[in-house]
């Protein structure tokens, strides 16, 4: 079994990205499976083609993407894609749509297909702190899960494919009360958990992860 590991360069005026930080320190074997990795440009359509490319040189099993979510309270296993972007801040071309479908005439949205709540289980099994989350933005990353989900839907390929937010680094958090940081090491083991049970892992459990808003 092959895996396509993605993270995303630094972008927004930030030094680092805690993907990246993150995705180099996971084994390049991980329960039989092989880890490909690449680095993806923080650039809306970039971000795509790198992928895409990837996809036809390596031919993978798995597309698990992996970026950083400033605000994000633990490791989040991303349920959904959706077909917006509205973008805050520029992406690192200088490119910023505001109010626009990701595909004219594609679907609102897409579900990841990896098994998230079991991934999520076997993360809290460690005491990382992890949960699902139902919104992955909509700047680049979400681009990118819905633009890989879509990708694979439409080429009828057996690929399964998912996206994690990872909290920043340590020395990148800020004051504000809402913020965690994770090392890029935790980070790195959740997402090594994360590909194992993937890899083990065909049906989903079903356990406790809504939320109330
Ligand atoms: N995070 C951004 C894009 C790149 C990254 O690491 C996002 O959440 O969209």
């Amino acid at each position: 079994m092959r895996v396509l590991l993605t993270c995303f360069d630094a972008f927004g005026g930030a030094q680092l990205n805690a993907s990246f930080e993150a995705v180099q320190l996971v084994p390049d074997h991980i329960h039989g499976a092989e880890i490909i990795k690449i680095t993806v440009p923080t650039i809306f359509q970039q971000s795509l083609t790198c992928i895409a490319e990837a996809m036809d040189i390596h031919q993978p099993d798995i597309v698990l993407s992996i970026g950083v979510g400033r605000c994000a309270l633990g490791i989040e296993i991303e349920r959904v894609g959706i077909n917006w972007t509205d973008a805050r801040i520029p992406d690192n071309a200088g490119q910023q749509p505001i109010d626009e479908p990701i595909r004219v005439d594609g679907p609102c949205a897409y579900f990841s297909t990896l098994p998230i709540k079991a991934m999520v289980d076997s993360i809290q099994a460690v005491d990382i702190p992890v949960y699902v989350s139902y919104t992955a933005g909509t700047f680049v990353c979400n681009q990118v899960l819905y633009g890989v989900l879509d990708m694979i839907a439409q080429s009828q390929k057996n690929i399964r494919a998912a996206f994690i937010h990872v909290p920043c680094l340590p020395e990148q958090a800020t004051d504000e009360a809402e913020v965690l940081s994770l090392s890029a090491v935790t980070s790195a083991r959740a997402i090594e958990i994360a590909i194992s049970t993937a890899v083990q892992t065909r049906v989903d459990v079903k356990s406790l992860g809504g939320t109330l808003s």
